[in-house]
């Protein structure tokens, strides 16, 4: 009798748990890695000091703790918690390094329930989160599920202009002497191929963020694999009659196959498995580039956030069936700019989302933006100057120097051409703020990116 007490205890206790998929992304140096180690590392400390107050259930005091437990999909690469951490902890701290493919961590949250029902079987529950680290590029690749070779080569050409085709050149080079008609010839195939791909990473160090396709640029496991050889091809070339074992033939065959098994794989194996999502967007760097960087932001964050429009008839729903419900968009290293800048970080932000938000229907999704700094690289007050009082960030920066400045307005509507001109906004790169080991790392309103993803997982 005892026995099957218990059980029916631990049956119930598994019902109250919950679970869910929280994927995080942007762009690369979006701050993707710095966010996830920041949120393990808050929420881990929550139980003994107050570094989460914009979270409900940690102002509540009703996070019992936070640990991290073995993940449950074991095909993925771990996120390198650890290693971010001694990286944020040295002496000077510095920013972790780069990542490149999607990796997890799970965190067992024990918390007090608040709910009478959950009260009535037991007072704690504990929610189970995987949250996973994955490139934005890779959902620049959506719409290539709905268009062919032909098409997708027509619409990689109509956008070679301005620093585009100054960047291209060196494959357009090559590409005009290939002979599509030609038997297929895969060490040639793959040499163009290589060079259309320093083509993509010279637009992504030049800040032109839309890429395709994305997996070039982050091939994770499937750096060098044929997949990943192809591109596109001039619209006038393509009208010929082809043989079944032409280049162009090749060509083809690689593009579906990366539609396949590289763009379907992702969406039906990860996407449709997250079930709340965070965007992150430094909205930064682009008003330091200039202008067409700006744009082309604008551009990508629109092409990423198709793969929200699924509602219920979309191609995404009626292939993968994805079940996210709630969309985060954060603008990332709010630090770096004075605190009266915040609000039009998020302005900024809505405004790059919104036409795209507004004119399409996110059916049953609840989307929200914020400004955020997940790990403070400085510290923010006033400085007197002739004019009187201003305010000014300080921080050191990454050679090592103590500086304290004022970086600039953050235009609150879109800027037009001339804002470059007049170049008002610069902002200067900082290390991490220093911290003991035993201490939460230092964060803007990370609690309140928190509590809009996971608090009503806490009640
Ligand atoms: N000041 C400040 N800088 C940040 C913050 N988060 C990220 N950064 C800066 O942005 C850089 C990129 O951050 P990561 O977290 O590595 O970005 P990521 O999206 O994981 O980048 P990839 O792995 O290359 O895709 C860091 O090296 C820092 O310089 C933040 O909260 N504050
Ligand atoms: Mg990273």
């Amino acid at each position: 009798m005892k026995r099957i007490s218990q059980e029916m205890t631990d049956l119930i206790h598994r019902g109250l748990d919950s679970h869910v998929r929280l994927a995080v992304t942007g762009l690369s140096r979006a701050g993707k890695t710095a966010f996830i180690s920041s949120l393990v590392n808050q929420l881990v400390h929550t139980s003994t000091h107050d570094n989460l107050p914009l979270l409900a259930a940690a102002r509540d005091k009703r996070i019992i703790g936070a640990k991290r437990v073995p993940q449950s999909n074991l095909m993925v690469p771990s996120f390198g918690y650890d290693e971010a951490m001694s990286q944020l902890h040295a002496n000077p701290p510095h920013w972790p390094v780069p990542t490149r493919d999607v990796s997890e961590i799970r965190l067992a949250i024990k918390y007090k329930t608040h709910s009478r029902t959950r009260k009535l079987i037991s007072k704690t529950s504990t929610l189970y989160l995987d949250v996973i680290d994955y490139p934005g590029e890779w959902l620049l690749d959506l719409p290539l599920l709905q268009l062919d070779f032909e098409t997708w080569s027509a619409q990689q050409f109509n956008a070679l202009h301005g620093k585009r085709a100054e960047l291209a050149q060196e494959w357009l080079t090559q590409l005009d002497q290939l002979d599509l008609q030609q038997e297929a010839n895969e060490k040639h195939l793959a040499e163009i191929a290589a060079l259309y791909t320093d083509y993509l990473h010279r637009c992504k160090e030049a800040g032109l963020h839309w890429v395709q396709p994305g997996r070039f640029v982050l091939p994770g496991e499937l750096a060098g694999a044929p997949v990943l050889q192809f591109f596109p091809c001039r619209p006038d070339t393509l009208q010929h009659k082809n043989g079944k074992h032409s280049m162009l033939a090749l060509l083809k065959q690689r593009y579906e196959e990366y539609q396949n098994k590289v763009v379907k794989a992702f969406y039906k194996h990860h996407f449709a498995t997250f079930d709340r999502q965070i965007v992150l967007v430094d909205c930064l760097s682009p008003l330091n580039e200039g202008h067409e960087s700006f744009m082309d932001m604008r551009d990508a964050l629109e092409q990423i956030m198709q793969s929200f429009r699924y509602g219920r008839s979309g191609m995404l729903s009626r292939l993968f069936a994805p079940k996210i419900d709630k969309v985060l968009f954060a603008a990332t290293k709010a630090d770096h700019v004075t605190p009266d800048q915040h609000p039009n970080m998020v302005a900024l932000l809505q405004q790059m989302i919104h036409p795209a938000w507004q004119h399409t229907a996110y059916e049953n999704i609840e989307m929200s933006c914020l400004s955020m700094a997940s790990v403070r690289a400085t510290q923010s007050g006033h400085i007197e100057t002739g004019q009187g009082r201003v305010s000014a960030i300080q921080g050191t920066t990454l050679q090592g120097d103590n500086m304290t400045v004022y970086p600039g307005e953050v235009p609150k509507r879109l800027p037009n051409a001339d804002f470059w001109h007049n170049r008002s906004f610069d902002f200067t790169a900082f290390r991490p703020m220093s911290g003991h080991q035993d201490e939460p790392l230092k964060h803007i309103r990370l609690d309140k990116a928190l509590d809009t993803l996971i608090g009503d997982k806490l009640k």
